[in-house]
């Protein structure tokens, strides 16, 4: 399976101009407050061409005429450090991760990084230079990148961003088992919390089920839950799972695990009471009817617009029906987010929203909502799915969604 790591820097090398050279930063944690860190999150490119998950890393691929290299650089061990904060990676085992034959310690990166520069006569660099918000911490290769445009004000500096992110839109078999085993444990989670549920007071209590299950197998929450019920699942990111739930109110739950680098993200709506109401259940069967029409579209070739103007075409006959709007424009006050997203090392995966052609191999979500703030009804049925040769895999096919399957394992779990 390292060979996938491998056969990923061979095509990046491929598709780089000759006398290039590429330099990506592992990053480090965030200092959160005295001396204790943020959680240390990998850069998602970094690992994608190495399987290294260790702060302070840094890889560098050269491609000159006549030859290619590779060399992985991971931190001088500190025997006074690893006392306090455990071992780090050794050359020998970073080595066997990323099937990287040259492995040498962080110490000799700027010596190494210079001398491609005055003895090979490389004149590109590319390093992560994406950026998402104005506002955002500068990623180490954007400090990097200021950094080496003062020294060396020739060279021609560019962002490798979007040549990874396009390798990474289109996931391998590997990709999509891990992306698997993350619905799997949202499924066991998901259902503890459910069977639960009506013996449960607070938001917060279906949260710690939930979480309580990823942990013991293994996972980790890919992002902070939304346990919303009533009102409160009309605001899209309610995230403070505080609140009382009532008996006749829907909860609306949009969760995750994140395990070996990847991701999954479902979203399931359900009664506290373990019961819909017939209200309830005429407008989750609308969500329902919306999500198939979505999946009868999936298919290369499609873009995700398109699946949203799906789900527009549902709610403006449906919705029209149960007399909540007149005309087509005022789906917006119920529906009020995009159909589908990428998914995979990160939960909103690298990929266009707006410019893209699914192809085969490509993992989404599908996710139609309907919000009624005046009824306290908010909705969400979300499932992780991926894009195949002639159609599309449910991949979270196995959670629970209908009101039948739902009401039984409320009440009968
Ligand atoms: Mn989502």
């Amino acid at each position: 399976m390292n060979n996938e790591f491998k056969l990923r820097r061979e095509q990046l090398l491929a598709d780089l101009p000759l006398n290039s050279m590429v330099v990506l930063f592992a990053g480090k944690g965030v200092k959160r407050s005295a001396d204790s860190d943020y959680p240390f999150t990998v850069n998602y490119n970094f690992a994608y061409l190495t399987n290294i998950d260790e702060p302070e890393a840094v890889v560098m691929m050269v491609k000159l005429n006549h030859r290619t290299s590779i060399t992985l650089f991971v931190r001088d061990i500190d025997l006074n450090l690893q006392k306090w904060n455990g071992k780090y990676v050794s050359i020998e085992e970073a080595k066997a991760f990323s099937m990287i034959d040259s492995v040498v310690y962080f110490s000799t990166f700027e010596t190494a990084f210079v001398s491609q520069l005055t003895r090979t006569g490389v004149n590109h660099l590319f390093l992560d230079l994406e950026r998402l918000n104005l506002t955002d911490r500068p990623l180490a290769g954007e400090l990097f990148a200021k950094k080496v445009r003062e020294t060396h004000p020739a060279l021609i500096i560019d962002n490798i961003y979007p040549m990874i992110a396009a390798m990474r839109t289109v996931k391998s078999d590997n990709e999509i088992k891990k992306i698997e085993n993350c619905v799997s444990v949202t499924k066991l989670a998901f259902e503890r919390m459910l069977k639960s549920t009506k013996n449960q007071k607070f938001e917060f209590e279906l949260q710690a089920d939930f979480e309580y299950e990823l942990k013991r197998n293994g996972a980790a929450p890919a992002f902070d839950m939304i346990v919303a019920g009533g009102a409160r699942s009309t605001v899209l990111h309610y995230l403070k799972n505080s609140e009382k739930l009532s008996e006749n109110e829907l909860v609306l739950c949009d969760m995750g695990a994140i395990k070996d680098l990847y991701n999954s993200d479902i979203s399931r709506t359900f009664p506290k009471s373990g019961k819909f109401s017939d209200r309830q259940k005429l407008l989750y069967n609308i969500v329902l009817e919306a999500m198939d029409a979505v999946y009868a579209k999936i298919k290369p070739g499609v873009m995700l617009k398109e699946l949203n103007d799906v789900v527009i075409k549902v709610y403006d006959k449906r919705l029209k029906e149960i007399g909540l709007i007149k005309d087509r424009s005022e789906i917006s006050n119920y529906y009020y987010h995009g159909v589908s997203h990428f998914l995979g090392m990160d939960v909103h995966d690298v990929g266009h929203i707006e410019n893209m052609v699914l192809v085969s191999g490509n993992v989404i979500t599908v996710e139609p909502g309907l919000y009624i703030e005046a009824e306290s009804i908010g909705i969400r049925i979300e499932d992780d799915v991926l894009v195949t040769e002639d159609g599309f895999r449910n991949l979270s096919e196995c959670i629970v969604k209908s009101i039948d399957e739902i009401e039984v394992l409320m009440n009968n779990g």
